[in-house]
């Protein structure tokens, strides 16, 4: 197997499209914004722009609920807008990722507006129809216990009162799944690829790709969750027994026939040798995943996302050893990301976002990402070191579906309970995805620059954009003493692609298993050797992980970087709060 690829060594960069530049000042951004961005893009070194969906939709989980595969919001522009976009993507050397999302489609697509419509319809079996069921006082329940996953207290099964049926709607009740077992469904999803791929897309983010295939019976989830009527189902609706023919399929008729890249959000699997399945390079069904393992680190063991559990360094040393060592010691491949529109900001979640230690604390997360073996994925503002919205923000600037559900459940199942509701605050704070969903800071001006001044952002832009903000930050000193973190991502970024046969092909191994502070790691190759040691706390370590390893020099840190011709070589290291380093063995 061709051990270099093109996708492999890309830097992709994900864009959310409302929230990344406005040009209409409408409030939202659009197809035009991310095309006048594409020079700070290519600057900064991205290869690869995946957009989160922009097509036809009414918007109730922000596009991931599309109402037509083939025709663009008219919030984010036109057909037009998008063919434009892509030949200066192109112009540029830089290539188009689209977000697929076939898992389930809007309830205002053609196809589930026909399916609904009665019980003979030829479009009924597109989608999942159960009979309800009757218990012996006659009262109507779901045909089984699963959860919806962004509501996660109500039933995954919505009531049709037309037609006296449920149907499955795994996200939300305008998010209903499609049938995959209809061979009619697979090749509508085919003939979806091939339109996006025709038009110039290099390949596709797949979302939740692996819950295509449901156990058939759909049975009962076992009850885990004793406050709570409806259960997690994952065991029944992911990684179900159909995937990998699915896959296989979507190869052989589709991708087989492009050059394209392809990563499919997996989230519940814990399990190897399934991945391997997926991205090993023999199997070849998709490129990559992303595996949840990483941002999963704070939810408790078997509850629902919305949920905060205490983690440390040593867990995460273990997550990412594990996936590491699918790609160098399996010939699989795999994705390199802390951020995306569905996690909050990094730098708030891993390391501290106070103003003493924000950039820091970016800049650590930055050194890691771009010395791990994989695709890396940047998310719009991680490249600025944005972080979460404010702790003063009431639940009311929260726009995300999911927020708001678990706002409006938490009241209603605790009502006045203020223990239990500022838990619930705090876990938003923590938690919401709508933390990545604020506008991209591009300047101190109204709004961040994000739209015109007497417009009004869909959602509310974070009070730090007079400190945090792209301008500031390419406008600061260009010395390797003081750089932003924009700057500091920007050669980190560069530095990976000159030394791509080490970071991006290279093998990997643990330097400390042990420190409860401190992740560090060599990547090596037949020529060189590398070493990266981060310390993941805020304070002073006398770091001994190092243990008979001798570094040849320093090269870079996210400190001063005069300074480190002074660090020892070997023996006992000091390393300060949130401090970063990176090293030559030779
Ligand atoms: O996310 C699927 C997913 O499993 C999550 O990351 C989800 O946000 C989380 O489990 C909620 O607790 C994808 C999209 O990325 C997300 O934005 C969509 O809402 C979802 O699918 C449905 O399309
Ligand atoms: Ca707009």
């Amino acid at each position: 197997v061709e051990k270099h690829r093109w996708w492999k060594e890309s830097v992709v960069y994900q864009i959310y499209p409302a929230s990344f530049f406005d040009t209409n000042g409408d409030g939202w951004g659009d197809v035009p914004g991310i095309t006048k961005k594409l020079d700070y893009l290519k600057d900064l070194g991205v290869d690869i722009i995946w957009v989160s969906p922009i097509y036809k939709s009414p918007q109730a989980d922000m596009g991931y609920d599309i109402a037509d595969y083939e025709d663009i919001d008219p919030l984010y522009g036109t057909l037009a807008d998008v063919d434009h976009m892509i030949k200066e993507i192109k112009a540029r050397g830089m290539k188009l990722m689209m977000d697929l999302v076939v898992n389930h489609t809007s309830d205002q697509h053609a196809w589930f507006v026909d399916s609904r419509s009665s019980t003979t319809s030829s479009k009924r079996d597109w989608y999942i129809w159960k009979k309800p069921k009757f218990d012996a006082d006659g009262n109507r329940h779901p045909p089984n216990n699963w959860a919806m996953l962004l509501g996660e207290a109500n039933s995954a099964w919505t009531w049709d009162e037309k037609t006296q049926e449920y149907y499955l709607s795994l996200f939300t009740p305008e998010q209903p799944d499609l049938n995959w077992e209809n061979p009619a469904v697979r090749s509508a999803v085919h003939d979806v690829l091939r339109f996006w791929l025709e038009r110039g897309a290099s390949g596709f983010r797949m979302d939740v790709i692996n819950l295509i295939s449901k156990v058939q019976s759909y049975p009962d989830a076992e009850v885990v969750l004793k406050s709570h009527k409806y259960q997690p189902g994952d065991k029944f609706f992911a990684n179900g027994p159909r995937l990998h023919e699915y896959l296989q399929e979507m190869r052989k008729e589709v991708l087989s026939k492009y050059d394209t890249i392809t990563v499919g959000e997996m989230p519940f699997v814990r399990d190897e040798d399934e991945i391997m399945r997926v991205v090993g390079a023999e199997s070849g069904e998709l490129n990559m995943i992303f595996a949840f393992d990483l941002v999963d680190i704070d939810n408790v063991p078997g509850d629902f996302k919305l949920s905060l559990h205490p983690w440390n360094i040593r867990d995460m040393k273990k997550i990412i050893n594990r996936l590491q060592r699918l790609m160098v010691e399996r010939e699989g491949w795999n994705s390199i990301f802390c951020e995306n529109h569905d996690q909050p900001r990094s730098v708030s979640r891993y390391c501290d976002d106070s103003d003493e230690w924000r950039e820091m604390g970016a800049k650590l997360l930055c050194l890691m990402q771009t010395t791990l073996a994989g695709t890396l994925y940047v998310y719009q503002g991680e490249e600025l070191g944005m972080r979460n919205v404010p702790e003063s923000w009431g639940p009311e600037e929260y726009k995300d579906i999911e927020s708001i559900n678990f706002w409006k459940k938490s009241n209603e199942m605790y009502p006045s309970n203020t223990e239990k509701l500022s838990l619930a605050r705090k876990i938003l704070q923590r938690k919401a995805r709508d933390n990545a969903r604020t506008p991209v800071q591009w300047d101190s001006s109204p709004h961040a620059g994000f739209t015109i001044a007497t417009a009004t952002p869909w959602m509310r832009v974070n009070d730090d954009y007079h400190s945090v903000n792209a301008a500031a930050q390419l406008a600061s000193s260009k010395s390797s003493n003081d750089l932003s973190v924009h700057a500091f991502w920007k050669r980190g970024m560069a530095n990976r692609k000159k030394h791509k046969d080490v970071f991006v092909y290279g093998d990997f191994e643990l330097v400390d298993v042990e420190s409860e502070h401190v992740f560090s790691y060599r990547r090596w190759n037949g020529k060189e050797s590398w070493v990266v040691a981060l310390n993941f706390s805020g304070e002073n370590v006398e770091w001994e992980g190092l243990g008979g390893l001798k570094v040849q020099k320093w090269v870079a840190g996210n400190y001063d970087e005069s300074g480190l011709g002074e660090k020892p070589t070997s023996g006992i290291v000091e390393l300060r709060p949130w401090e970063g380093l990176l090293g030559i063995c030779g």
